[in-house]
């Protein structure tokens, strides 16, 4: 007879997430490095009892923010290339649709996470309770249901066997490569404390294994043969080849057949930067080495890449028009973008494969050599413009070279939106694979603090630090505090423009007024002066305002001692960013409009637009 142990639906998941286990370099360990949690209703008697019972194997973290918690889960995963992953559980209602929009990043990034929001009552009984919305219609429609087109899998749990399978599932789409993502399940809060007997088998330890598929063989032949037929080939790296810890195949398979290489913004630091045949970032944010490489390129080895927008130049970047592509991808649906030669492979294990049947092949030294003089004539264009200086305002670039003198190469460096991420993209010169944490897929502002929280927690030995501009910071600093009340440290350099500068900017590049984005060209019978490191210091942090770049590089210096979260305060330029290097973006402008500036806008956009490769 099946052995079996009376426990409620939450008391057995806990118990299931603790057994979960993964092996790095031989160590094997929990694969959830905990729960973030929020309580209340609908998740606190439940749930809340059951993490009480194991918080020793599997610790229970608070938070201020749901969106936030997420957000440190995620880039806990992110930091851990996805070999180990969290859980975030909510209320019902208002606290699990905080948790929305991280959800739809996970989702982007391909991050895995496990959302645990609580759920109505299953038996319906108390209807309608407290944060429960009522369709007219549709008796089973709860908010939770917004989890489902930004989870890779969802279920509601509506009878306690029914997180059997479905916690089976769930750790099978958060361990696969391709499927990779967040996963939620709902769980109705009646259904949390209800008692079942599970069977004793459920709660055997497991040892999760990242795998690897190899190549097709007709793909890798293919790929071999297009390679070999190339003049100009250029590999772009993707986020996929640090999730697949690829750095030494890629350098190897780059070093023997002389390809140069360049990087999205996930991919960035899968070379570090100071290699030789690294072009660094290419696309709308790109060097000059790398997007002039891109655009004569006739054979394009995409390696676990998305081909966002930004990396393609909206498809405008590539203008050989003979060109191949190679969708070197773990997940068909990126392999065969824009009709791209699919490798369906591991990176690693494609480009070794790839590496071994090219056989010495190498691509013409001129191109080669090319590549190696553009970098050198990028790097004296990156050193201009990250100079130090003792202007009163200075750029974002100016600021990104202070961070770089003082912090050297080998921090994790974090940021998600703003104008920074264009900047860091095209002028950090990132260390080790995974220095660079970019959240660039879903740009979501408010990541940074909270993100950075999650990476020093998956890498407490690494000094993380945290660029963000004032209009992230003022959306989500909560966990500053948290940073604090857990001891873990973090240097946040905070960059106020006085408003949402990068957006200024565009509004003014598709003809608009300025209106709306900076703090000026906004509504107000006040114009506001915030005191951030006021504001960060009652948060608990260490918090000053600099005066200057040079000050700025002392106060980071200092920094380096400091045992708690430490928030830098400077004022910058929001009217100046980095205008070397770059390429354009698909950004529509009115077709009509009382404006001149607009329609002047409208006339460049339209002849911007015909360099965009349409299917090819
Ligand atoms: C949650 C969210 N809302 C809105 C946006 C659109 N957006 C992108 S950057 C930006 C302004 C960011 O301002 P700030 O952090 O001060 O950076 P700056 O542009 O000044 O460098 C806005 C509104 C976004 N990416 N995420
Ligand atoms: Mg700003």
């Amino acid at each position: 007879m099946t052995k079996t142990i009376r426990l409620t639906m939450a008391q057995a998941l806990t118990r299931f997430l603790g057994c979960q286990m993964t092996e790095i370099d031989g160590r094997k360990m929990p694969i959830f490095g905990g729960v973030w949690a929020i309580f209340g209703h609908g998740n606190v008697a439940g749930i809340g009892e059951a993490l009480y019972q194991v918080r020793d194997e599997l610790p229970t973290f608070r938070a201020h923010n749901e969106q936030a918690m997420a957000h440190a889960a995620i880039a806990y995963a992110k930091a851990n290339f996805r070999r180990r992953f969290m859980a975030a559980t909510s209320s019902i209602g208002p606290g699990a649709l905080n948790m929305v929009t991280a959800a739809a990043l996970a989702h982007v990034n391909r991050l895995p996470v496990l959302f645990l929001p609580g759920d109505v009552f299953a038996n319906r009984i108390p209807d309608p309770v407290l944060q429960q919305t009522e369709d007219f219609s549709d008796g089973t429609a709860t908010v939770n249901d917004c989890f489902r087109p930004v989870s890779r899998y969802f279920d509601r749990i509506t009878r306690p066997e029914q997180i059997i399978p479905a916690l089976n599932r769930a750790m099978q789409v958060m361990t696969d490569p391709a499927e990779c993502g967040p996963v939620t399940l709902a769980l109705c809060q009646d259904v949390q404390a209800e008692a079942f007997d599970y069977p004793e088998s459920f709660f055997a330890e497991r040892v999760w294994h990242q795998r690897r598929p190899r190549p097709d063989r007709g793909e890798l032949a293919a790929a071999v043969a297009a390679l070999k037929a190339a003049t100009k080939p250029l590999v772009i790296a993707g986020g996929g080849v640090l999730y697949s810890q690829a750095s030494g195949e890629l350098a190897q398979l780059a070093q023997g057949a002389g390809i140069p290489v360049c990087e999205t913004q996930g991919g960035k630091s899968s070379l570090p930067d100071d290699h030789p045949l690294n072009m660094a970032a290419v696309g709308v944010t790109g060097t000059l080495a790398a997007n002039r490489l891109a655009e004569e390129a006739d054979v394009v080895l995409a390696v676990g890449t998305r081909l966002q927008d930004f990396t393609t130049g909206s498809w405008a970047l590539f203008k050989n028009s003979g060109k191949t592509i190679i969708g070197l991808n773990v997940q068909p649906f990126d392999a065969g973008k824009h009709q791209a030669l699919p490798l369906v492979a591991d990176a690693a294990e494609g480009l070794a494969e790839l590496g071994a049947a090219l056989n010495g092949w190498q691509a013409p030294a001129a191109w080669t050599d090319n590549a190696a003089s553009g970098k050198k004539e990028w790097q004296a264009e990156a050193g201009k413009v990250t100079a130090s200086t003792n202007v009163a305002y200075p750029s974002d670039a100016q600021v990104i070279g202070a961070v770089q003198r003082a912090m050297g190469s080998d921090v994790i460096l974090l940021h998600a939106a703003g104008g920074l991420p264009g900047e860091l993209h095209k002028l950090w010169q990132a260390g080790a694979p995974g220095s660079y944490h970019a959240e660039y897929g879903f740009s979501t502002m408010g990541y940074e603090i909270a993100g950075g929280l999650g990476v020093k927690m998956a890498k407490p030995d690494d000094e993380v630090v945290v660029m963000i501009g004032d209009g992230s910071y003022l959306m989500l600093n909560s966990e500053i505090a948290t940073s604090v009340m857990l001891g873990l440290k973090l240097t946040i350099v905070l960059l106020d423009n006085r408003g949402y500068g990068c957006i200024n900017r565009l509004q003014m590049a598709t003809g608009g007024a300025n209106f709306n984005n900076l703090l000026k060209d906004a509504r107000h019978e006040i114009l506001p002066d915030i005191d951030f490191a006021a504001h960060a210091a009652s948060l608990g942090a260490i918090a000053e305002k600099v005066s200057s770049i040079a000050g700025l590089e002392t106060a980071l210096t200092k920094a380096k001692d400091n045992s708690k979260t430490t928030v830098l305060v400077i004022d910058t330029d929001p009217l100046v960013s980095t205008d070397v290097g770059g390429h354009w973006w698909d950004v529509a402008v009115p077709e009509v409009s009382s404006r001149p500036q607009v329609n002047a806008a409208r006339k460049a956009y339209e002849e911007k637009r015909r360099m965009q490769s349409v299917g090819d």
